[in-house]
């Protein structure tokens, strides 16, 4: 697509090659999604291409967004794994001139997860873990899964996440936890 190429040399440059690969391997697992479940194969590149896009920034760039915009002010509280979708998503909209809001919803929930997400951003949520160059224990389910099952790849995923997070004693953002009582908790 004519706006492939020059995203491609902004996001390369702001980014690891090996997170670049990362990126480029979402993209591959998005598109294989999109196409597998019937979302646009563009709005799932461009949202792969740019999920990651603020990962790298310093922890300033990210306070200065929440204070300039008006974000809530709790956020200050959190890290990097959080602001790099949440405000990264603000950071590709000015810096990369994306406006679609459903992509860029997509950016904001990749690393959470939400109780409500649409297909696009279940396909980029899943596709960020299943993609080619990850190697995380149980992948090969998680990939299985996904051929299967959108639905249930959004909740062994968020399972796992959330042990993982648990495990570590790591804090675990609110919205991890509305994701975890829609798309795991057992109903009763
Ligand atoms: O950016 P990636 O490494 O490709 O993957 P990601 O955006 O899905 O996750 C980034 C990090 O965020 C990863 O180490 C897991 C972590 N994470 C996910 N949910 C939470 C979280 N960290 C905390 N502290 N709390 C969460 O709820
Ligand atoms: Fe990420
Ligand atoms: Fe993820
Ligand atoms: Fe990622």
């Amino acid at each position: 697509k004519k706006v492939r190429a020059p995203l491609l040399k902004k996001i390369q440059a702001a980014m690891s090659q090996r997170r670049f690969e990362h990126v480029l391997g979402v993209e591959k697992a998005a598109l294989f999604l999109a196409e597998k479940y019937g979302a646009s194969q563009e709005k799932a590149s461009i949202a792969a291409l740019t999920h990651d896009y603020a990962k790298e920034r310093p922890d300033e760039d990210f306070k200065k967004i929440i204070l300039d915009y008006g974000y809530d002010l709790d956020l200050l509280n959190w890290n990097n794994a959080i602001w790099h979708g949440v405000i990264g998503a603000k950071l590709v909209e000015i810096e990369l001139g994306i406006t679609d809001e459903s992509i860029l919803q997509a950016i904001r929930l990749h690393t959470t997860g939400a109780a409500q997400m649409t297909l696009l951003d279940k396909i980029i949520y899943v596709a960020d873990y299943i993609e080619p160059g990850r190697d995380i224990p149980g992948i090969e389910k998680a990939r299985a899964i996904a051929k299967k099952d959108l639905d249930e790849a959004v909740a062994y995923e968020t399972k796992h996440t959330l042990a993982h997070l648990i495990e570590i004693h790591a804090p675990v953002y609110p919205k991890t936890i509305e994701t975890y009582n829609r798309w795991v908790a057992k109903k009763r």
